[in-house]
């Protein structure tokens, strides 16, 4: 397969600026450039599944480089349904430093920051040498723009797409990069900039999107009841982006794959028969997960990972330390403990059962497990052998309610 006949095939291609594109895709050798606002100080994996485009095209013979918006965050990029909030300076260029950090870690290429040629373009110079090229009919006809209409946009966003085109004008001229890459919600941005660049220098520029990763319902992925998976392990650990993905629905994992992975298509399509033929073993899943805690974590974090799911949820767990298991059990609710305490008034003075008599109902049922195993003794008392670690418990209600008893 050619590259962009391997890009088509792992659905990575959404709209082309022109059919040109694909032998010059073939070919090798173009600046590339991805950029991406400092919105947050960690991208997410709704990012990493456009980022990684970067290596794909740099394995293919491409240059690339990465783009921090350290303008065009102090400015908004539109989105469809409202202004965003203006985020302080400060804030700005924190977001900036991490994901300097985070996009070289994570690809090892060279990383620009648009407020550095941006900041010394003065107003009327901005409206001179780039407005003068934007009518205002061209600006009101990209869709974003079009749908904020009713709902009210600010000249400051409104102007956004004109700094984005600027970019692509000087990252053309300073560094020869003839094309621009982004999720298909980018396209009128960088089509802004294919555009300038011709109505400047007389020259063809290029872009293409890829379409947004989603969920069998349309919903975008890369959220776990609503929160963003980061790519920092600080903020999302390993563990609950190998939950989220080894628990990827069947009827997309393969489609994950071949766009979160650098997988061989043959190597894909195997797994999709595994799939097929043996659900229950959720190859495609496990490697899904692999694949992608290993790129942006290393194989240590993976296997970690891995263990930990594979523990918490048996006995085993009582090998695990109690760093892994709280980084890793985030959401769960948590209480305090000092040890010696009754199971039973345990169970009620941390609200996990409603009353004493519940509390007994539960055990006499076999669904109070302490550290997943079953407590079937009404007088259990938390002694110190119990503490994980010597730090933590966990106690399980019914087949799913987690606790965890800190000492
Ligand atoms: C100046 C700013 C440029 C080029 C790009 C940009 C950022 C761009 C944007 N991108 C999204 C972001 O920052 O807002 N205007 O979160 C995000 N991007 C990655 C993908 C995307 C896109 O970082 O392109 O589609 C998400 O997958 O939404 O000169």
């Amino acid at each position: 397969m050619t590259v962009f006949e391997d890009l088509k095939w792992r659905g990575l291609i959404k709209d082309i600026t022109s059919l040109e594109l694909e032998e010059k895709l073939n070919k090798g050798g173009m600046t590339f450039y991805i950029g991406t606002d400092p919105t947050a100080d960690s991208m997410h994996l709704g990012h990493l599944s456009s980022f990684l485009i970067s290596k794909r095209l740099k394995d293919a013979g491409h240059n690339p480089i990465l783009l921090i918006g350290g303008a065009t965050g102090r400015i908004g990029d539109p989105r469809p349904s409202s202004e965003r909030e203006m985020k302080s300076i400060e804030e700005i260029e924190h977001n900036i430093e991490c994901l300097t950090k985070q996009a070289k870690e994570l690809f090892g290429f060279e990383v620009v920051n648009n407020y550095d040629w941006s900041k010394n373009i003065n107003f009327i110079d901005f409206l001179r040498d780039y407005g003068k090229f934007f009518s205002v009919n061209y600006m009101l006809d990209k869709d974003i723009i079009k749908r904020r209409l009713e709902t009210g946009i600010t000249y400051t966003e409104f102007s956004y797409m004109i700094m984005q085109a600027l970019d692509f004008l000087h990252l053309f001229e300073t560094k020869n990069c003839t094309l621009q890459v982004a999720g298909s919600d980018q396209w009128g941005n960088i089509t802004a900039g294919v555009d300038l660049i011709k109505k400047k220098t007389g020259h063809d520029a290029y872009a293409f999107t890829m379409p947004l990763v989603t969920d069998k319902s349309g919903k975008k992925f890369g959220k776990s009841e609503g929160n963003a998976l980061w790519l920092d392990k600080n903020k999302t650990s390993s563990y609950e982006i190998y939950q989220y993905l080894i628990n990827s629905e069947d009827e997309k994992v393969i489609d994950y794959l071949k766009v979160f992975t650098f997988l061989s298509k043959e190597e894909i399509e195997s797994l999709e028969i595994s799939n097929k033929e043996h659900p229950e073993l959720r190859e495609a899943h496990k490697a899904l997960a692999r694949e992608v805690i290993t790129f942006i974590h290393g194989k240590d974090e993976y296997e970690k990972a891995k263990m930990m799911s594979e523990s918490l949820f048996n006995e085993d767990i009582t090998k695990l330390s109690a760093e892994d298991i709280l980084s890793s059990l985030k959401d769960i609710p948590r209480f305090n403990l000092e040890g010696n305490e009754n199971l039973v008034d345990l169970l009620v003075d941390n609200s996990i059962c409603s009353s004493k008599r519940e509390a007994r109902e539960f055990i006499n049922n076999g669904a109070i497990a302490l550290n997943n195993k079953k407590v079937t003794d009404l007088n259990t008392l938390i002694t110190a052998n119990d503490f994980i670690d010597n730090k933590v418990i966990i106690i399980r209600k019914g087949k799913k309610k987690y606790y965890i008893g800190i000492k």
